[in-house]
């Protein structure tokens, strides 16, 4: 019996096995890249009330400021950081920045919770603010191109 009989392993194309791991390569990526920001916000604590940062919430009623990228590794575009965290009743002021490279030089940034729709041209920061009025958590995406990777605004409720 060969090995692969024994294993029961059957038609596995091998191209399917490289676009795997090129997906857990990204995961693997993002992931990092997301813990070094949380340590690096983490470093800034409360400081962070005038500096983008990854993760974190300011002082009741503060501004909060993020910078938020859209960025392409391996052909997948994602927003990062992939989670922003505030206090309700926060402003909140977000820059985004599109950084993907290509062709398309345009793209999406979407919280339909807050009613807020963008269209981010590559080379042209985008700067918006409102106030984070409402509790909960609240997705953010590209409307633009259904196939990008999002992320979500974590609204802390008062107590
Ligand atoms: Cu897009």
């Amino acid at each position: 019996m060969r090995l692969a009989e024994s294993l029961n392993i059957k038609n596995v194309e091998p191209e399917k096995v490289l676009m795997r791991n090129n997906w857990l390569r990204t995961l693997a990526i993002v992931a990092l890249a997301g813990a070094m920001m949380i340590g690096a916000s983490a470093r800034l604590g409360v400081a962070a009330e005038a500096q983008p940062s990854a993760a974190g919430a300011a002082p009741d009623g503060a501004t909060v400021n993020f910078t938020l990228v859209s960025v392409a590794i391996d052909d997948v575009k994602f927003w990062l950081p992939s989670t922003i965290v505030v206090n309700q009743g926060d402003k909140v002021k977000l820059t985004l920045k599109n950084q993907v490279p290509g062709a398309e030089v345009t793209h999406g940034f979407t919280i339909p919770g807050y009613n807020i729709a963008e269209v981010v041209t590559r080379g042209q920061p985008k700067t918006i603010t409102f106030v984070a009025d409402k509790a909960g958590i609240f997705p953010y995406y590209c409307q633009l191109h259904a196939a990008h990777v999002g992320g979500q605004l974590i609204v802390h409720g008062k107590q």
